[in-house]
């Protein structure tokens, strides 16, 4: 296969090199406009607010790094490849550690690149900034995942850094970070430690063969960021000679050259392209993390009021268990459980959504929905709530008032259940029952219910309680 692959996603690619330079200006204005929608579409409670703190700071991050034009380039690989000190030659100075010993750089730094910006007419305004990050291999599987994950979120543009043919791990983690649709420069570094032929079959097999999938050709590029010293014997004028270290210059300049030509013509409008994807990732995470939040709370909302209503009923089953007290507190529920969604329902609309949860629990009838939920120990008592209703005073004594008065507050309590749960799923879906409609939805509750003997739950913690 002869094609090549632009570096970043074909069709981001296309758009981008179609873009006018007003175009990019509005691609920035709408990225920031967006990412201010975002912010203040999340309705987050304080609550919300707290517990997604982290995320809330990345997107507030990210309008800043707009406003800047903040462009992040982090240097990426497996240890001692040269990555620091690639950005140290592209800053001219000592800036990021460097050493013999794998794992010299521990943790993500940078470092403002402020003479880049100076020299290239199409860059100013902009702030360039250059990111050191750990070799890949020093730390563990799952940080290094983790890191080369946040790596290729936040970075505008990747120099991958090499210092021979590839490794696998090396292809692997190109793959990944190419999957993030960042543009990467692969740099072959430490071409000073090669005899010129082996440098160039080695550049031409990582270009040709390695990364053809996964990097142009022209994003290949060699770099000596700081060649080693050798020894050269000085002739003095009195004849005599001595040894002295030389220290050649880096070849680095191509690698800078490659930057600002990648900068120059897609910086803006890559920048806020990332920005977008960014945010959309961050928005979903956000979100995600909300309904979560929020189902948690509803669940324990639900199994509260449950408890509470199975608890009355069990002290006193006859008269609440007529349903008339019983559905005050079933509409209570509703209405605590709309505020915890955000859509606050009246009474009268949770009312009114009770009795259509009833009606489609049609057939199944309240007791007949414990009934299916029972586990088999204690069928006998609701035996004897059957001969109740049909006026025999016998069972009463037979099992005790306790028991029955039991085994009602567990009706109660699962029915209260189910109708929660039932709520939870209107209202989370906009107050609407979907298009598996009302009564499957009513039905897969009871089901599932019972599946996780959630009676045999309710009536161990309406035990607990009643008896406290
Ligand atoms: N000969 C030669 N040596 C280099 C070159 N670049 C870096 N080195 C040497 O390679 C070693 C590692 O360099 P670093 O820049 O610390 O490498 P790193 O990738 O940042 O390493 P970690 O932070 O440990 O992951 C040092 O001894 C450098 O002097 C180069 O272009 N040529
Ligand atoms: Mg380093």
């Amino acid at each position: 296969m002869t094609t090549v692959e632009p570096n970043i996603d074909p069709e981001l690619a296309a758009m981008l090199e179609q873009l006018e330079e007003q175009e990019r200006e509005e691609v920035v204005e709408r990225a920031r406009e967006s990412l201010a929608e975002t912010l203040n579409n999340l309705k987050l409670t304080p609550e919300e607010e707290r517990t997604l703190a982290d995320e809330l700071r990345q997107l507030r991050d990210l309008g800043r790094k707009l406003d800047d034009n903040t462009i992040e380039i982090a240097a990426f690989g497996m240890v001692s490849r040269g990555k620091s000190s690639v950005l140290n030659a592209l800053l001219g100075q000592e800036v990021f550690k460097v050493g013999t010993t794998h794992g010299t750089t521990l943790a993500k730094s940078s470092q403002r690149w402020e003479q880049a910006t100076a020299e290239t007419p199409g860059l100013t305004g902009a702030r360039l900034v250059l990111i050191d990050t750990p070799g890949i291999d020093e730390v563990g599987g799952e940080v290094r995942e983790a890191l080369a994950r946040d790596v290729a979120r936040h970075a505008d543009l990747i120099l991958f850094v090499v210092s021979s043919d590839m490794q696998r791990r090396e292809l692997e983690s190109l793959s990944q970070l190419r999957e993030a649709q960042k543009p990467i420069i692969l740099v072959f570094n430490q071409i000073d430690r090669y005899p010129d032929t082996d440098r160039d079959q080695i550049y031409a097999k990582i270009k040709d063969e390695r990364v053809r999938h996964l990097v142009r050709p022209e994003d290949v590029v060699m770099t000596a960021a700081r060649p080693d010293p050798y020894k050269v014997k000085i002739q003095h004028p009195d004849g005599k000679t001595s040894l002295q270290w030389e220290h050649p210059a880096p070849v680095i300049e191509p690698l800078k050259k490659r930057i600002l030509e990648v900068l120059e013509r897609e910086g803006k409008a890559l920048v806020a392209l990332n920005t977008l994807l960014l945010a959309g990732d961050l928005h979903e995470e956000i979100v995600a993390h909300k309904v979560r939040i929020r189902d948690d709370e509803a669940n324990r909302l639900i199994w509260n009021f449950a408890l509470a209503k199975g608890a009355a009923v069990a002290l006193n089953p006859i008269p609440v268990a007529d349903m008339a007290g019983g559905l005050a507190v079933d509409v209570g529920m509703i209405v605590a459980l709309s505020r915890v969604f955000g859509i606050p329902l009246t009474r009268r609309t949770a009312a009114g959504l009770v009795r259509e949860m009833m009606i489609a629990l049609g057939a199944m009838g309240v007791v007949e929905v414990a009934t299916r939920l029972l586990a088999s120990g204690v069928k006998s008592s609701l035996a004897g709530l059957s001969l109740l209703s049909g006026g025999l005073a016998l069972p009463l004594t037979a099992l005790g008032y306790g028991a029955i008065g039991l085994t009602m507050g567990g009706t109660a309590a699962t029915t209260s259940y189910v109708l929660g749960h039932g709520a939870k799923v209107y209202l989370r879906q906009g107050c609407q029952w979907g298009p598996r409609g009302i009564k499957t939805v009513i039905h897969q509750i009871v089901a599932e219910a019972k599946a996780d003997s959630v009676i045999d739950r309710l009536r161990d913690d309406l035990k607990r309680r009643v008896s406290r």
